[in-house]
This record gives structure tokens, C-alpha cells and sequence, in this order.
């Protein structure tokens, strides 16, 4: 058995849980002072939306509130000439036939950083790990089109695109046209060399919780939400309509583009559209979230870390909604660091910190909570490989936050069994025993304050505080109330 099922409490079948299909997802695309749409409106399914606004009245804008695009007009050399006219006949001025011609190419217009440039994973990648066949079909057939979708910017992305800045709630959506052509620009894309076009769009969000909406955690009398727990399974192959958590960076996408491989780094090579939001997101803040609706992902991977490895292609059958957006939303929460001081997790700043954080992400959408019943989330061992929380305590805090937000879990423990069946046990406890969010956050602190993490786990804590609190009950002796 993989997954734990039990007959009583609010444990569930995966097929149980609430997913987003057919819903509406959050936000609309309505234009309005927290939305910014590139495409333009109405979008009809299979065909690439149009930028927006139209070409003719394309809008540049130079600012620290929008991205800096290299089709600026107002980007230009010291000399005053312009850098796109650099990058175009660069590009397209002779053939680029090797790595050492296509690092030339760059460094032409990037003659004041350039210098400090090595390219030396590019050059290892085509000297060692590319045949020489495959060196060939790059450079005669994807560069071209690479280049070829990297130059059409000025055409595609005719507005601005607005940084997600800290502390403000706002999203951007933009079409997987535009997306691709962006990562072209930044000479990140390996984009698969297919016929057909990608024909979706993406919506970009940063949600920002302010202090004031922030839940009173003591006071709260909801009870915990649903719960389906596998060892078996991952979030991204089982997670399939429902909300997905990427175990993030406060600057999204971690070591992506350098030399990390753990959860954040795997998901985003897999769906490299993903990469697109470190250029307008701002370091994550504390009641702050990223949400990226819509992403495609384009391969498949075996092995984690050391052992990760490219297998192959990846059809993605999410259906998308009628914009366009594929029904597949990540959620970017950075979890604390603990790797230097485990112990710092069990102090009631961090306690609130993990389960505030939590809650800018599962709260997305819950406007809609009248109208659908809300998706589930799927989620493992956040914050608890490179940034050492602890698993019990981590997943008690996402279970809270989730229920206060009106959303079951399904949680993938990663091969972990053990955590499996006491998850479902302590879950199965604390349904029965009705204990509120608000209890739970008030027990929690009391395991941390007296330190019990020192002798046991915090399934442990519960178990035994409120069967000892309902026996004080039940003779009529003196509690701490539960
Ligand atoms: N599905 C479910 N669980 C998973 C998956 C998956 N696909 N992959 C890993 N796990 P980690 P963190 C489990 O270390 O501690 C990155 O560089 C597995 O048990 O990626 O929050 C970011 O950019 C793993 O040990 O997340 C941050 O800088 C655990 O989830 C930093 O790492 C945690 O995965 C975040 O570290």
C-alpha cells in the first residue's frame, strides 16, 4: 500500500479532493490596477493570442518599475548607439556555426561585462556532452530559431511588463509566445524544437498579505481540512489539478540558473517558463507568496540532486481554462532556512513566520470560495532537505494554514513511511478530538516554549497532551485547557 487510508476521519482518497478543473482560476483576466495583460482580449483557444496593444502603439518603458527589454529605444551604448541594432546584426550578420562564434556574438554587444563572461558549461555542454551530429543540428537548425524568436520582441511585447514588486499584490499575464520569446532573450532557452506552436498564456502573481488580514492563528475555530498522504508519487506527476508547491527561494528559482538540482531547480527545468519570473520578481518577502498559472511542462527526469538527468519529452495534457491558462498553478513559498540554527524553528516568530508564509499562498484564490469549492494542495517536505526543518512540525504548520484557508492536502512524503502513517494518525487524532486551528497554534507554542522538541516530535506532543488533558477532563482535576 502507498497511500494510507483509513475508515474514520477526514482522511481521503486522492480522488476525493477538490481539483481546479473546469473551475474559474484566480485572477480573471480583467485588466485591471493588479493585473497587467500583454495579450489582447478575448483569447479563443488554439490560437496564439495577439500582443496588447497592437504594434502600432507599442509602449517603451524605461523605468525601475518595469522590466529594462534590449528593444528599448532608450537602450543604447555609451556612443548612443542602439543596443538592439547591435544584437540584430550580431545575430543575423554572418552564420554562427560554433560556441566560441556564438560567444562572440554576445560579447559584441555586451563589451562592458563581457570580458568577466566565460561560458564555461556552455562550452563543456557542446564539446563533451553534445556528438558532433548534434553540435551540427543546434547550430544549423535550433540557434537560427532561437535568434529568430529572440528578435521578434519588439513585435510581442508591446507594453511594459510591470515588476512584481515586494509588499503589492499584483499579477502579469503573458502568452507562452511571449514567455519563450523572453527566455530566447536570454539565451536560457532550450526549447524544444517542435511543429506546433504553443498557444497558451501565463499569469504571473505576487500575493502580499498585509498585517492586518493576516489570521488571528489563536483565535481560529476552524478544524482541520481533508487530508490524502502518500509515500509513493511526487507533486508534480500526482499533482495534476491541484495547486503545486514549489519549495522556493526568496529569490525564485534558487541556483536554477547556476548549479543547484533539489525540488525548486527540478520543476523549473522542467517547466522553463517558470525560469521567466526571476526577471520581474522582487526577493520574496515574509507575507508574501509567488503564483504562476498556466505553466507547461516540457520533460521528463529521473534521480534528484547529483543524480538528476533529462529523459526525454514531456506531453503535457493539462487542459487549460478559456484564456488559454493550463490548469496547473504553482505556488513559490520560500520556506525559513533552519540550516544553521534548526533550532531557531521552534520559536513563535518562526512558528507565525512559516504558517503567515503559508498562508499568502493557499489564501490565493479563496475569493472564489462562494462560487467553486477550492482546489487542493499538493505539497511535501517543504523547507525540510536544504533548509533542515523538521518534517512533523513543517507539516502540521502547512496543514494549518491550508485549513485556514479552506484547502485539503495532499501531501507526498517522499518515500518517507514512517512520516506517512503518523501524518495519517495524528490527523485522524486531531479530527476526532475536534481540535481548532486556534488550539493547535496555542499547543504548538507550548511545545516550543517548554522545549519538548529536545525529547520528542511534535505528533508526539499532541498525541499525549490532549489525551492527558481529556483524562484531567473527564476526573474533574485541574488543566491547562486544550
Ligand atoms: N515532490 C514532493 N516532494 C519532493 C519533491 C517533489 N518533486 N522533490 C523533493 N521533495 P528542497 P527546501 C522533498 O530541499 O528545504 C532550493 O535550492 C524531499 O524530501 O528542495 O525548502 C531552493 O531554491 C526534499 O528533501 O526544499 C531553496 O533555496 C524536500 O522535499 C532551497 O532549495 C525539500 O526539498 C529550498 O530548500
Amino acid at each position: 500500500i502507498t497511500d494510507y487510508s483509513l475508515k474514520k476521519g477526514m482522511h481521503k482518497q486522492k480522488s476525493q479532493l477538490p481539483t481546479a478543473f473546469g473551475k474559474p482560476q484566480f485572477p480573471d483576466l480583467c485588466n485591471d490596477e493588479e493585473h497587467t495583460i500583454l495579450i489582447e482580449k478575448p483569447v479563443t483557444s488554439g490560437n496564439i493570442p495577439k500582443s496588447y496593444p497592437g504594434v502600432d502603439s507599442r509602449r517603451d518603458f524605461w523605468d525601475p518599475d518595469h522590466v529594462k527589454l534590449p528593444c528599448s529605444e532608450n537602450n543604447s551604448t555609451l556612443g548612443k548607439q542602439k543596443r538592439w541594432d547591435l544584437v540584430k546584426e550580431a545575430l543575423t550578420g554572418s552564420r554562427i556555426g560554433s560556441v566560441e562564434q556564438l560567444e562572440a556574438a554576445i560579447k559584441t554587444y555586451n563589451a562592458d561585462v563581457g570580458s568577466q563572461w566565460k561560458f564555461t558549461s556552455l562550452k563543456l555542454f557542446f564539446r563533451e556532452i553534445y556528438s558532433a551530429t548534434e553540435n551540427k543540428a543546434f547550430f544549423d537548425s535550433l540557434l537560427p530559431k532561437i535568434i529568430g524568436l529572440a528578435l521578434r520582441l519588439p513585435e510581442l511585447i508591446t507594453n511594459g511588463i510591470p515588476l512584481l514588486k515586494r509588499d503589492r499584490t499584483h499579477s502579469v499575464s503573458l502568452s507562452q509566445l511571449q514567455v519563450a520569446c523572453l527566455l530566447a532573450n536570454a539565451f536560457l532557452c532550450t526549447y524544444p524544437c517542435r511543429n506546433e506552436v504553443p498557444t497558451g498564456v501565463l499569469t504571473f502573481s505576487r500575493n502580499y498579505i498585509a498585517p492586518n488580514s493576516i489570521p488571528k492563528w489563536f483565535a481560529s475555530e476552524r478544524t482541520l481540512s481533508g487530508l490524502y498522504v502518500s509515500s509513493d508519487g511526487n507533486i508534480e506527476d500526482d499533482g495534476y489539478g491541484f495547486f503545486q508547491m514549489d519549495f522556493a527561494d526568496k529569490f525564485i528559482g534558487g541556483l536554477i540558473t547556476t548549479t543547484g538540482c533539489v525540488q525548486e531547480e527540478i520543476r523549473f527545468s522542467i517547466c522553463p517558463e517558470l525560469i521567466i519570473s526571476r526577471l520581474f520578481t522582487e526577493c520574496i518577502g515574509p507575507n508574501e507568496a509567488v503564483i504562476i498559472t498556466g505553466c507547461e511542462r516540457f520533460s521528463n527526469y529521473s534521480g534528484y540532486g547529483p543524480n538528476f538527468k533529462w529523459t526525454g519529452n514531456y506531453k503535457d495534457p493539462t487542459p487549460s481554462d478559456q484564456y488559454g491558462r493550463r490548469y496547473c498553478t504553482v505556488l513559490g513559498l520560500d520556506a525559513m532556512n533552519y540550516r544553521w540554527k534548526p533550532a531557531k524553528q521552534y520559536t513563535s516568530e518562526s512558528i507565525q513566520r512559516e504558517l503567515n508564509k503559508a498562508y499568502a499562498g493557499f489564501s490565493w484564490g479563496c475569493s472564489l470560495a462562494n462560487q467553486t469549492e477550492l482546489c487542493a494542495v499538493a505539497t511535501g517536505n517543504w523547507g525540510c532537505g536544504i533548509f533542515r526543518g523538521n518534517v512533523q512540525l513543517k507539516s502540521l504548520l502547512q496543514h494549518m494554514s491550508a485549513s485556514e484557508a479552506g484547502r485539503d492536502l495532499a501531501y507526498y512524503t517522499f518515500n518517507n513511511v514512517k512520516l506517512r502513517n503518523s501524518m495519517a494518525e495524528t490527523h485522524q487524532f486531531l479530527v476526532e478530538n475536534k481540535v481548532t486551528i486556534g488550539n493547535l497554534y496555542k499547543l504548538v507554542l507550548e511545545f516550543c516554549e517548554d522545549e519538548l522538541f529536545k525529547s520528542m516530535n511534535v505528533f508526539e506532543f499532541l498525541k499525549s497532551r490532549i489525551v492527558t488533558s481529556n483524562a484531567e477532563t473527564a476526573s474533574g482535576s485541574k488543566s491547562r485547557n486544550v
